[in-house]
């Protein structure tokens, strides 16, 4: 079935980044909605909202994906037959989708005008809108150099390092540890978001608050790359970003932890940047300075507060 499907790639990260992960439940929503043939609305409805809860439940902290699908299901309750349900759905998905991709454009073309000539740019993890920005710059014409890290423990710094060369873009490659020593060399950090909440700060993939921290006391600047389906309405009621933990295995073998009865392996994921260490959060409706997350959630993201009672 698509929707446990796309659920079981996005739980096992094979489809992973927190754009992707929207724009896949979007399309795997939109396609659930045109196989299902229910009876009723009702009927219609209460099967799209079960697809629904499968695919918010894969991972916990990128909210671009709990975003995404309250988009696409938004007013399915208020059409009157199943059909005009089914094109809402597959409206509003589509909508979602280009909207999106036209989202990374735009801040790739934003991003790119805070890099100059000759800058030596830090990136942590993979992020489609920070390399967006990054090589808008480059083919721009800009001269640019990049350092990009490893991130243990998923490398996700293997594909960003990919696509950098395939870019044409000068790369160096280092393990996670090593930012501080090369931070001297640094002009600008840029990375992704995968959830920015009301007062600014930003979840990312873990090891960026210790990339933001290190930046700070170096006085380089740090800009983040994010859309504003990534921004998260319900910390505005003081719900926390929870931070996903995943198995053990992606650290430690389990051949080897069960040789180590006292060690426990913890694998967060993603940690928090605090707003003061971020100078601009790029979005498709221009650069913010991170205190002003509140107005973009309040003016982007359409959820109304009632729902979170
Ligand atoms: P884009 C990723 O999470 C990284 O943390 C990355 O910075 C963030 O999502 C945003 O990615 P993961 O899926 O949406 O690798 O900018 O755990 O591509």
């Amino acid at each position: 079935m698509i929707v446990t499907d796309t659920a079981e790639k996005i739980k096992s990260m094979e489809i992973r980044g927190a754009g992707r992960i929207a724009r896949a439940a979007a399309e795997a929503l939109r396609d659930h909605a045109l196989s299902i043939q229910p009876p009723y609305t009702a009927a219609f409805q209460q099967e799209m909202e079960r697809a629904a809860s499968i695919l918010v439940a894969t991972r916990p902290t990128a909210v671009s994906l709990p975003n995404a699908v309250h988009m696409v299901m938004n007013g399915i309750g208020e059409a009157k037959t199943v059909d005009e349900a089914r094109s809402g759905v597959v409206q509003r998905a589509e909508h979602f989708i280009q909207s999106s991709q036209h989202a990374v454009e735009k801040i790739a073309e934003f991003g790119a005008r805070h890099i100059r000539d000759g800058d030596k740019i830090l990136t942590h993890c993979n992020s489609e809108v920070a390399l967006g920005c990054i090589i808008e710059a480059h083919r721009s014409g800009k001269e640019i150099e990049v350092f990009a890290t490893e991130v243990r423990p998923r490398n996700q710094g293997l594909i960003t390092i990919r696509t950098l060369n395939d870019a044409g873009i000068k790369t160096n490659f280092i393990v996670d540890s090593a930012v501080r020593s090369f931070i001297n060399e640094i002009d600008l950090v840029v990375v992704g978001a995968d959830a920015v909440t009301v007062n600014g700060a930003v979840v990312n993939k873990i090891g960026t608050s210790q990339v933001a921290h290190t930046a700070k006391e170096a006085r380089v600047n740090m800009i983040v790359a994010a859309e504003t389906y990534k921004f998260a309405p319900k910390t505005v009621v003081g719900d926390l970003i929870t931070i996903e933990e995943r198995p053990s295995s992606e650290v430690l073998s389990d051949e080897i932890a069960k040789t180590l009865p006292h060690v426990t392996v913890r694998n967060p994921a993603f940690d928090v940047t605090p707003a003061e260490y971020i100078d601009l959060i790029v979005t498709e409706q221009g650069a913010i300075p991170p205190q002003m997350a509140y107005i973009i959630i309040r003016e982007y993201l359409g959820w109304d507060i009632a729902e979170f009672h």
